[in-house]
């Protein structure tokens, strides 16, 4: 008996010896997405910490893991173009299937748009969804501009709009990955086409309204202003919308936030579980994704940060208030007239970034 205490003790002394507890596991999610009662249990059932980092662009994303060696667990790119980068640059592990018995939980539809750039989903499973469009901030427009019409990309992108509603606040986030491709929609040309032409058409409409932006920044801090009043009206991440609604409900100070995906099209995009091809801690990673595709734990997410998952079976635990807000979760009609942008070529990609620098120097 001494013996084998003694046996235990030294192992624990032995250096390089992880207790359980010591498993840990880096994540890099966008921030606001997740639910924070399903971090806390993922470690008490596992006995594996999260080290938790958050970006919100994808810019911001993809410089990060460009050079390789983030030292990250679990990313989640867009399908996209970042995810579809990242699997052509090798950059991404194969997942191993067999740890991920949930898998067998998610949308075999949904999971079918997303093998067209990862053929038999080998690099990643979906985690949230959602559309890109405006939020509004309802009080303040009804009183400033009680004729116009709220349901297209007009309200930013008409000039003329645009003028009745600067003093309130108008905000763009701060990516032509997720900006550009709505704008060319509501400009009538293909998002996908990647034409010089297009482009220049782009950043015509995008110096017309630049006078009347407040304020030209990443996601994250958009949500912020939207929830405590700032922003009248912005373009950013359907999800995002929702929760400064709430944010804003619970606040009580009669800010009152609704959500215009465009009429005649929206930017639909995918946000795909995905494991760096250098990453340290491979099997906490995967026991992380195999926990997220439970329909308990996934339909938590839902409720939490209101962007729609990918496991059908989690739908009954999600709460009817966001199961049945089709700015949660399209209708068919909304997703029959939404486009995926595409990867564009690098050539279009650095001139894209080129306009964008210049629209947000606003010369
Ligand atoms: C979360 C942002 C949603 C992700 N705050 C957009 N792909």
């Amino acid at each position: 008996m001494l013996r084998r205490v003694c046996a235990a003790l030294l192992l624990l002394l032995t250096p390089g010896f992880a207790w359980a507890q010591d498993r840990v596991l880096n994540v890099y999610n966008w921030s606001d997405y997740i639910d924070p009662y399903a971090v806390q249990r993922f470690t008490r059932e596992t006995g594996i910490r999260l080290r938790y980092d958050v970006f919100d662009s994808l810019e911001t994303l993809e410089g990060k893991l460009a050079a390789g060696r983030s030292g990250y667990d679990i990313v989640v790119p867009t399908s996209e173009p970042s995810f579809a980068r990242l699997l052509r640059a090798g950059a991404l592990a194969p997942l191993d299937r067999a740890r991920i018995p949930n898998w067998r939980n998610l949308d075999p539809q949904l999971m079918a748009r997303v093998a067209t750039i990862d053929p038999e989903n080998r690099h990643g499973a979906i985690y949230l969804w959602g559309t890109v469009g405006l939020g509004l901030r309802l009080d303040r427009i009804k009183a400033l501009a009680p004729e116009m019409a709220l349901d297209s990309l007009d309200v930013l992108f008409k000039p003329e709009n645009a003028a009745k509603l600067a003093r309130c606040g108008i905000m763009v986030m701060d990516s032509p990955t997720d900006v550009v491709p709505s704008l060319l929609s509501w400009l009538g040309r293909d998002p996908n086409a990647h034409s010089a032409e297009d482009l220049r058409a782009a950043e015509q409409a995008l110096m017309g309204i630049r006078r009347y932006l407040r304020a030209i920044i990443a996601s994250g801090s958009i949500l912020d202003a939207l929830a405590n009043g700032e922003a009248c009206v912005a373009l950013t991440y359907s999800g995002d919308v929702i929760q400064a609604q709430a944010r804003a409900r619970e606040a009580g100070r009669g800010v009152e936030i609704g959500y215009t995906a465009p009429r005649q099209g929206a930017q639909l995009w995918f946000d795909m579980l995905a494991i760096p091809a250098d990453a340290p801690n491979k099997d906490a990673a995967h026991e992380f994704i195999n926990f997220l595709l439970r329909p308990d734990v996934i339909a938590g997410v839902t409720n939490h940060v209101r962007y729609p998952n990918a496991v059908p079976a989690s739908l009954t635990a999600v709460e009817a208030a966001v199961r049945d807000d089709p700015n949660v979760f399209p209708d068919e009609a909304m997703l029959a007239a939404s486009f995926v942008a595409t990867t564009p070529p690098r050539d279009f990609e650095r001139a894209r970034t080129r306009v964008w620098s210049r629209f947000k120097a606003g010369r």
